[in-house]
């Protein structure tokens, strides 16, 4: 479905006032905030295929009905989520279920929208189901590093046609996660497995364009549960450093051993010129892919910290230099309120990090001052920023609750009137 227009601007002229209030002791004594919702508005988070179904786990799923059945639904679902927020556009598309049929037209299709295409994912960790007669390998065992050769090169030919899938739509980036690993000891060689992974690697990364990214995600457990062959920042940094400038590290907030802390790991990887990319979830467990913020904001807000201090050192543009996506999957919410609240949650923890005072917290460092270091950053975390992050979608065109305006226009019971209540996304 497509968002009139004019319900936005309803939606706004009737929370304008209320808003007003609150914005104004910002915009009338807070000197930073005009470039704060500047670099709001600038914040792009993409959007991926496969978090606009109702995600599942292993013991069920419970689709909401009104699922995008196609890449075109799929792209006209981060439309509408766009059309609210103003901070969803772009699309990361997961090769083979979002395959464009015609390329031109899926591109005009998402510039309708005003979405771009973000980094396209392969899929090595299950077997696609083949026509009959197909002599599609298995990788039960693994896929880049797998021992039988033959295995290795179905997955290598696979990110390549991702790649390419991923030209044809104007994504400049390919993100690889691996499943591969072993679930008990003696499974498998290291050493070897690195080696042939690192092999596979390098001829994925000789197919990519001159002007095109590759990440290196890592997980440390799930679905291998005694090793994973990319398990830690530490190993993809080392893969990311062997296969050459063009490959990065990508961090899944949800794939660290419980209580790593994930600022420090994203502080001395962006200070090695090696972070390419962010997944955004959160989790209290393990990989639990909870709404982002949900659990741990004051950890979001600590990451996001180190972002803009590694950023700024290294005079990156927030924007446009590192890759940042949602990684999310749910059971028991419907999926586009989910990723308006993701959205939501790290724009306020973008903009509180904003407003840390660099300069007396640097002070407050060099005098071992912790108690007043400590404070420094709690009192950013404690400002309600919402108002910015409002104003923010306000100035680029969307609502100022995109959630209650999402409830007032029952989008989602209009979604299951087009598309049924049985439907079910591809992807998951
Ligand atoms: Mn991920």
């Amino acid at each position: 479905m497509n968002l009139n227009p004019d319900f936005i601007a309803d939606h706004n002229a009737a929370g304008q006032t209320q808003h007003q209030r609150k914005l104004s002791p910002w915009t009338d004594s807070v000197e930073q905030a005009e470039a704060v919702i500047q670099k709001l508005v600038d914040f792009q988070i993409a959007i991926p295929s496969w978090a606009l179904g109702t995600g599942g786990t292993r013991f069920g799923r419970f689709p909401g009905g009104g699922e995008p059945r196609s890449l075109e639904e799929k792209i006209a679902d981060v439309g509408l989520l766009h059309a609210l927020n103003r901070a969803s556009g772009a699309i990361s598309l997961h090769i083979p279920w979002d395959i464009p049929t015609d390329p031109q037209a899926t591109k005009q299709l998402a510039a309708s929208y005003g979405l771009a295409f973000d980094a396209v994912n392969s899929n090595t960790f299950q077997d696609q189901p083949g026509e009959p007669g197909d002599s599609q390998l298995s990788y039960k065992f693994g896929s880049l590093q797998h021992v039988d050769p033959a295995v290795r090169r179905q997955a290598i030919d696979h990110n390549i046609e991702v790649i390419r899938h991923g030209v044809s739509l104007g994504s400049k980036a390919l993100t690889v996660w691996l499943s591969d690993g072993s679930c008990f000891p003696g499974q498998l060689n290291f050493r070897k497995a690195f080696e042939r992974t690192l092999s596979s690697l390098q001829d994925i990364y000789a197919a990519l364009p001159d002007d095109w990214k590759v990440f290196v995600e890592y997980k440390a457990f799930e679905p291998n549960f005694y090793s994973m062959t990319v398990g830690d920042w530490g190993s993809s940094y080392l893969y990311a450093n062997k296969l050459g400038p063009k490959a990065y590290t990508l961090v899944d907030l949800g794939h660290h051993l419980p209580n790593a802390n994930i600022e420090q790991i994203v502080a001395i990887l962006l200070n090695e010129g090696k972070l390419g990319g962010f997944h955004f979830n959160d989790s209290k467990y393990g990989d639990d892919d909870l709404t982002a913020g949900s659990i741990k904001p004051y950890q979001l807000f600590l990451i996001f910290n180190e972002l803009i201090d590694g950023m700024d050192a290294r005079q990156m543009n927030h924007a446009q230099d590192l890759g940042w996506m949602i990684d999310a999957s749910h059971n028991v919410k419907d999926p586009l309120e989910d990723l308006l609240q993701s959205v939501e949650a790290i724009q306020l923890a973008y903009a509180q990090a904003l407003l840390v005072d660099r300069a007396a917290l640097d002070e407050a460092r060099d005098a071992n001052d912790v108690v007043r270091a400590q404070e420094i950053l709690q009192d950013a975390f404690r400002t309600d920023v919402r108002p910015l992050v409002a104003e923010a979608r306000l100035r680029a065109g969307g609502a100022l609750n995109p959630l209650a305006l999402f409830r007032q226009l029952t989008v989602r019971q209009q979604l299951i009137g087009e598309r049924g209540a049985k439907t079910v996304a591809t992807g998951l």
